[in-house]
């Protein structure tokens, strides 16, 4: 009898003792930040906590509305007389549990809101420019595109962004990013492609007729995939002669256009 309560307590000590050393390993693993899956645990949490704090109150609801039913001959019923003390236990208590739900929740939402705002350091930066109707990117290197960003798995992009005429808004709905384009301002937004894959970029504030119409994709590639399209992009630019950076000017499409991207 003894021994086992001598063992229960050494597992018990070795348990606690481990437990911090755990912590501290999954810490120091290298932790890939993905804002998009945050994104999406952080919305489940926010259904669950609803749908628990809507079916109680339906459940309440209608247990007053049955207790307060008409009875026979309009009986008035008598219910007794809450204390003062109780009266405010019974607003002060819900409050503070619900508030601490609301407060938890919001307090979630502005950890998620500093990762989407901060931007890792091993980036990868693209310029992009929106405009009626196209998205152009220009890789760090000089290389464009138009409408289809190509990038690679496993490395963050950066997307530096401006307008040459009105308000755009590039949304990426798969990585749960929306960011406004506008000109004279330079706005940004960044994601973690962390598998290849195809993505939908559409334009999510209204910029004019064709504005339905401006969408484009993301391509996301196995890193030496990338760097075999990159190698092709840069060797096609060198034979165009295109200046490498060239002041960004209203014919810029037209010529994209041409270049058949
Ligand atoms: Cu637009």
């Amino acid at each position: 009898m003894h021994d086992k309560i001598r063992r229960g307590a050494a597992g018990l000590a070795a348990l606690l003792l481990a437990a911090p050393a755990w912590a501290a390993g999954a810490k120091s693993e290298p932790k890939v930040v993905d804002p998009a899956r945050d994104w999406d645990h952080l919305w489940r949490e926010v259904i669950v906590d609803i749908t628990i704090i809507g079916v109680l109150f339906a459940i309440v609801t209608a247990w007053f509305i049955w207790q307060a039913r008409r009875r026979p001959g309009n009986e008035v019923g008598a219910s007794p007389r809450l204390s003062p003390a109780s009266a405010v236990g019974w607003v002060v208590i819900p409050i503070f549990v619900f508030l601490s739900i609301d407060l938890y929740t919001a307090a979630n939402g502005w950890v998620l809101w500093n990762t989407f705002r901060d931007v890792p350091a091993n980036r990868l930066e693209i310029k992009l420019e929106a405009g009626m109707y196209s998205w152009d990117y220009t890789y760090p290197n000089g290389v464009r595109t138009q409408n289809q960003l190509v990038v690679p798995a496993g490395t963050p992009v950066v997307l530096r962004m401006t307008s040459r005429d009105t308000l755009h808004s590039h949304y990426i709905p798969d990585f749960r990013v929306k960011e406004d384009s506008m000109p004279g301002r330079i706005t940004y937004l960044w994601f973690n492609p962390t598998k290849p894959g195809e993505h939908v970029v559409t334009c999510a504030e209204y910029c004019g007729v064709m504005h339905g119409y401006m969408a484009g994709r993301i391509i996301v590639k196995a890193p030496e995939e990338y760097a075999a399209w990159m190698k092709g992009e840069e060797t096609s630019l060198a034979a165009a002669s295109i200046p490498a950076v060239e002041p960004a000017t209203a014919t810029k499409p037209a010529k994209l256009a041409a270049k058949k991207t």
